[in-house]
């Protein structure tokens, strides 16, 4: 069944604030001018390539920033000019909380199970609550009535309430989760976790350096919202040396696809283990890549995100993997990306991808895209103009151009007038998208 990628196009207000502690990228670019206007352009070739290759691509939209509504339940009142001008006084530092456009990052929007391994034989998708990151949990309402809007058939899709219960359930969507399947078996989720909110230290210890974003509680939760059958889903704990390294999430240092995964030794606790229980899982197929920490040291890993390649796989049934530049530039990256090419198994190529404006805030391709496998009952069940040809790819484009700035550095937001064309650029995409009023600004 075909897969959809559907990538987050980068909002307007793009910028570098530094506000991801445990995220090595967003705190070394913080207070960099960045460019919006370029890093949505990246993010839709990005797309183009995706479409190309004859894979099914779609679009998530940005969400409206700053958040007004945030804004204003902080106590910031007034015409919204004086709301920017108030919120960013001093320091601005809730103005940047309020005007980050991390919802890019559309691998955490959502966790989504398929119909076909779903016991009601509906697609579920479980909109992540972001709870760890002010700056994101800003997200989940809007993902949630964008994903709504979007699968809006209720006999084919649920789209779930966000989890509930602050950092008890902290989930970070499908950034640590992972479908793998092998001919013949039903698919094997791995939805995987940082912390513990209850009980004991976990045996393989905590990270001591960075947070942990999402719980083992959480990641239970998902499993079962999705309705999976209890035996095709296992909950490995990622490394605390991984995250304490600047694996914020699962896919810094794993991606799978399929029945191949490539991972980093430090990935995941006990990766040994795992390994061998997804090969009872799917069966001697199941194909494993490990970058030891000798290999590709930890830190480099993090430096250059080969791990978080789209690994794809492509209409004659072998795989692709779409890594980003700093794979190709950082030597150990690149000869183990190659390995795997090499290696005679389903992976048979690279392509390197320019998204340096998303890499700068820690975002590589697999953290622009949320993944969604729809039959094609469900791929005409959804109405919104959403997926990727050429007369979209065009439209969005000209749009960026029209309304995107090539620079937004911290004071700019502030400026009344890019609230204003924000808002003027989000309207309109509505109307692209055909999505109808989603923002709290058109009601
Ligand atoms: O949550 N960066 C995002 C990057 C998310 C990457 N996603 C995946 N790995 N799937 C984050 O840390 C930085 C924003 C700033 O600092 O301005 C930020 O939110």
């Amino acid at each position: 069944m075909p897969e959809f990628n559907f990538d987050g196009i980068v909002g307007p207000t793009h910028n570098y604030a530094g506000l991801s502690p445990g995220n090595v990228a967003s705190l070394t670019h913080a207070g960099q001018a960045a460019n919006p206007r370029r890093a949505a352009l990246q993010g839709l070739s990005k797309m183009r390539l995706v479409a190309s290759l004859g894979v099914g691509q779609a679009v998530l939209p940005p969400h409206e920033r700053p958040r007004m509504r945030t804004l204003h339940q902080l106590g910031f009142r007034g015409s919204d000019e004086e709301v920017l001008a108030a919120a960013g006084a001093g320091d601005g530092h809730l103005l940047r909380l309020c005007s980050s456009a991390a919802a890019m990052w559309t691998a955490n929007a959502a966790t989504c199970v398929p119909s076909e391994d779903s016991a009601d034989r509906r697609l579920h998708l479980v909109p992540a609550n972001l709870t760890s990151m002010f700056h994101r949990v800003l997200e989940a309402d809007t993902t949630a009535r964008v994903l709504r809007t979007i699968f809006a058939d209720p006999a084919r899709f649920e789209v779930h309430e966000p989890l509930p219960g602050g950092a008890q359930l902290s989930d970070e969507g499908a950034a640590n989760h992972t479908r793998l399947t092998a001919a013949g078996r039903p698919a094997a989720h791995l939805f995987a976790w940082g912390r513990a909110a209850y009980g004991a230290v976990p045996a393989s210890g905590q990270p001591l350096r960075f947070p942990a974003r999402q719980t083992r509680e959480a990641s239970e939760a998902l499993a079962r919202l999705g309705q999976l059958d209890p035996s095709r889903a296992i909950f490995p704990q990622q490394h605390p040396r991984g995250i304490d390294a600047g694996a914020f999430h699962t896919d810094v240092l794993a991606v799978g696809n399929g029945n191949v995964l490539l991972l980093h030794e430090l990935a995941f606790a006990n990766h040994e283990a795992l390994l061998a229980r997804l090969r009872e899982m799917l069966g001697e197929s199941f194909t494993a890549h490990v970058a030891t920490d000798a290999e590709l040291p930890v830190a480099s890993a993090v430096a250059a995100y080969p791990f978080n390649s789209q690994l794809l796989t492509l209409p004659d049934g072998t795989m692709i993997i779409l890594a980003p530049e700093e794979s190709r530039a950082e030597p150990r990256a690149r000869a183990f990306l190659e390995r795997v090419a090499a290696s005679g198994g389903p992976v048979r190529d690279v392509r390197y991808l320019d998204l340096r404006d998303s890499m700068e805030n820690g975002g590589g391709p697999a953290c622009l895209r949320q993944r969604i496998v729809l039959n094609p009952q469900e791929r005409a069940a959804i109405a919104a103009r959403v997926f990727w040809d050429d007369a979209l790819g065009a439209d969005l484009e000209a749009w960026v151009a029209r309304y995107y700035r090539d620079r937004v550095a911290g004071d700019d937001l502030r400026d009344p007038l890019l609230h204003r064309e924000s808002l003027a650029a989000l309207d309109e995409l509505t109307r692209i998208l055909r999505l109808g009023p989603i923002y709290d600004f058109q009601s």
